[in-house]
């Protein structure tokens, strides 16, 4: 479901939910975004897989749905069961565009594996799903990547939910995995949507306490 005028106009590049922009998807297919856990791209390994950095690493995406909730998950598991960690609670965005978190952490135990990010996103189509074969690695990103950006009207809040229904959930949480980007460092890069930045980090401070209360 598209309001496709309308978006063909605003978003020329391409027609699509979502597109994971950073790290490099696993792959694209609009007609099987649908399937999960990675919009019906096999877990493959390459040698171009983006490193990330477990203390602080961007995620950036465009997405054609005005509004929608986000789930980021990370996994060193190939197949079921994938063990997922949250890395954030359930993210609520609203605005057309181009959507980036440039501050996610890892478990620290992630370091020196490959493994798989993966992105949910909850929207007027139901769950779509990315993900991103990548490599864990120590320390923090040196500035972001060029992908990094927020729409102008993007805004984005964290909710109580750990969790979209429909997704297998056997993750773990932040807290029991010992990673939360609560405590990681604000982002460092310039933005211009500081406010937006402030909001969220905000809202994670405020929110983390009650959703570690439900676990
Ligand atoms: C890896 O990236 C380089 C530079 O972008 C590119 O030339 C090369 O084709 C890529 N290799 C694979 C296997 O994707
Ligand atoms: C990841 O890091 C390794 C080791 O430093 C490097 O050889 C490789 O080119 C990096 N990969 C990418 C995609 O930057
Ligand atoms: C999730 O947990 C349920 C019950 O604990 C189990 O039956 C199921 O196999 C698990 N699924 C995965 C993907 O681990
Ligand atoms: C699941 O992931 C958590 C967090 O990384 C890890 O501590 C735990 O050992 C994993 N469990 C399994 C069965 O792989
Ligand atoms: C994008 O907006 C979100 C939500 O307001 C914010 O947390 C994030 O820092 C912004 N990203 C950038 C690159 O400014
Ligand atoms: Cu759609």
């Amino acid at each position: 479901m598209h309001a496709s005028f309308l978006l063909a106009a605003l978003l020329p590049t391409t027609f699509a939910h979502f597109i994971l922009n950073y790290p490099t998807s696993l792959g694209f297919d609009d007609d099987r975004q649908s399937i999960g856990p990675c919009g019906g791209y096999d877990i493959v390994f390459g040698a171009n897989d983006t490193n990330v950095t477990v203390e602080s690493f961007a995620i950036a995406s465009r997405s054609t749905h005005p509004q929608a909730n986000w789930l980021f998950r990370a996994t060193l598991s190939t197949a079921e069961p994938f063990n997922w960690t949250n890395l954030l609670p359930v993210v609520q965005q609203s605005g057309l565009g181009d959507f980036c978190i440039p501050s996610f952490s890892a478990p620290s135990s992630f370091v020196g594996q490959r493994g798989v990010l993966q992105i949910v996103q909850s929207a007027v189509d139901g769950n779509l799903y990315q993900c991103a074969a990548v490599n864990f690695v120590a320390g923090a990103q040196s500035g972001l990547p060029s992908q990094c950006t927020n729409g102008s009207s993007v805004t984005a809040s964290l909710t109580s939910m750990t969790s979209l229904s429909g997704t297998s959930d056997n993750s773990t949480s932040p807290s029991a995995s010992g990673s939360s980007s609560a405590t990681s460092a604000a982002p460092s890069a310039t933005s211009t949507q500081s406010s937006g930045a402030t909001q969220l980090v905000g809202g994670l401070l405020a929110v983390m306490p009650a959703a570690l209360l439900l676990l």
